[in-house]
């Protein structure tokens, strides 16, 4: 934690900051301001002394409740330390009463309390990043990332695009639709409130956890979590009772994105579509899209910021990101809001970065392969359909094939992905599967040429005098223009 942080919350000094972050419930200061501190709380944790804040709160994290709640009545810092909503969350989780009210924070809504009931001691003479880090993360103004987006990092803006125009020109590259959302029945008529009074009761899955929509709907409008709870519901289709076929469908996709070539394994394929329902702060950390599949994501109500970057075997993953050396593991460690104070001035400078808001109305399209990461700038509703264009035919062959392990989202009875794939491409769509088939061969052969005689060249393209990515592992070349 800086100096300015660790001024931010310094009471007489918060107002002189232009981003005025409000003091933390019980008052922790960060580290910085123990320096110049006459005392401090920390003072009285006897032997937990010796330990750094970090190792403190690890250690706390194998305790129950129980436990938990015994130390912390030992004295205000230890009751500082076990009252991080990190641990109550994970407790309550572990916990899911079948029935229950949202209390604000994971730990009144544990102990079943009214906030007011729950004792907040004056910790103000406590100093831990480690304690005030989630708190100020859970505080920080999104804009100062969000906006001035630098022109050539903007994602393009179309009315809207012909299936001929997506398949030849748009299929490797991100872009946002600003008509075809605004007659879905679904956009006319959803909003927070209209689907808290129709679907009340009904549950959502909401990562581990399956809650009533009006416990969500509690949730989103009263936590301080530093990475929200974020509603992902692949079934909600079936749940809402909603049409997606014909004159009457709630939705469609955007008929530019053409046929979905995953629509040739019928009801095996893989999950294909979600709601997605968050606070403002609430997102998805940097990920690609499960089986080499391209996205579009369509926001009903509310508005999200996306970044996003191509990918390819011979450029490194986004900032702050890792991949194992076979890539088939992908961390990325930090929270949104510290990947934005960390890495997101010097990312946004990297050739190949694009960002937009993409608002209430609108859809982005995400490219298969493409790094993302997306944050809702205010509580948001928005549906998400995963597809196999016809461009990417060959990305997604691939993956099955030689990433197989890695594939995710289909029912536990297909056996074989792949072969499936091939099999029931080959009924439907004989010549494209020659096409891709060959194609992904060639490629693979390519690059065996390349490892074994090194003459790899995909990251400059010489002859224009651009910057082209190779997509060495998942689809074509795409230039960046
Ligand atoms: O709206 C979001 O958070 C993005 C969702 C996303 O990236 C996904 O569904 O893969
Ligand atoms: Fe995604």
């Amino acid at each position: 934690m800086n100096g300015m942080h660790s001024l931010a919350s310094g009471a007489d000094s918060a107002l002189d900051l232009p981003e005025a972050i409000p003091t933390h419930p019980l008052g922790v200061k960060p580290s910085g301001n123990g320096l110049t501190a006459s005392w401090t709380l920390r003072s009285s944790i006897g032997y937990f002394g010796i330990l750094p804040d970090e190792l403190i709160s690890l250690l706390l994290e194998s305790l129950d409740a129980k436990a938990l709640r015994r130390l912390g009545a030992t004295c205000k810092a230890l009751y500082a330390f076990t009252r991080s909503e990190e641990l109550w969350k994970g407790i309550f989780i572990e916990t899911s009463p079948p029935d229950f009210t949202w209390r604000g924070t994971w730990y009144s809504t544990y102990l079943n309390l009214p906030e007011s009931k729950v004792a907040s001691p004056d910790c103000s003479h406590l100093f831990s990043d480690v304690l005030h880090r989630p708190f100020y993360c859970a505080h920080i103004s999104l804009t100062p990332y969000t906006e001035n987006i630098p022109s050539r990092n903007q994602i393009t803006r179309l009315s809207d695009l012909t299936p001929t125009e997506f398949e030849e020109s748009w299929s490797y590259r991100p872009f946002i639709l600003t008509e075809p959302v605004r007659n879905w029945p679904v956009y006319k008529t959803w909003s927070i409130e209209t689907l808290v009074k129709q679907y009340s009761n009904a549950l959502f899955r909401a990562e581990a956890v399956d809650w009533p929509l009006r416990t969500y709907v509690d949730y989103m409008n009263n936590n301080s979590d530093e990475s929200p709870l974020y509603l992902f519901d692949r079934s909600f289709v079936e749940k809402m009772g909603l049409s997606t076929h014909g004159q009457n469908a709630s939705f469609q996709p955007p008929s530019c994105f053409g046929e979905d070539l995953f629509g040739v394994l019928g009801a095996q394929r893989p999950d294909k579509e979600w709601l997605i329902i968050g606070p403002e702060r609430s997102g998805s950390t940097f990920h690609k899209d499960p089986n080499a599949t391209s996205a579009w994501n369509a926001v009903i109500s509310g508005s999200k910021y996306w970044i996003m970057f191509p990918s390819s075997s011979s450029l490194p993953p986004p900032p702050g990101v890792y991949v194992s050396a076979d890539q088939s593991e992908v961390t990325s460690p930090l929270s949104i809001a510290e990947w934005l104070l960390n890495f997101h001035a010097a990312a946004r400078k990297i050739q190949g970065c694009v960002e937009a808001i993409c608002s209430e109305g609108e859809v982005l399209h995400v490219p298969s392969g493409w790094w993302h990461l997306v944050v809702n700038l205010s509580p948001c509703i928005a549906i998400t359909q995963n597809f196999v264009p016809k461009k990417h035919l060959g990305a997604a062959l691939e993956f099955l094939k030689y990433k197989n392990d890695q594939v995710s989202g289909f029912r536990k009875d297909v056996e074989d992905p792949y072969g499936m794939f091939v099999e029931r491409m080959r009924e439907a769509y004989p010549e494209l599967l020659e096409v891709a088939l060959t194609e992904m061969e060639g490629k693979k052969k390519r690059k065996w040429d390349e490892i074994v005689h090194g003459n790899g060249e995909d990251a400059e393209d010489e002859a224009t005098g651009g910057f082209s990515f190779g997509f060495g592992d998942e689809g074509s070349d795409v230039e960046i223009p």
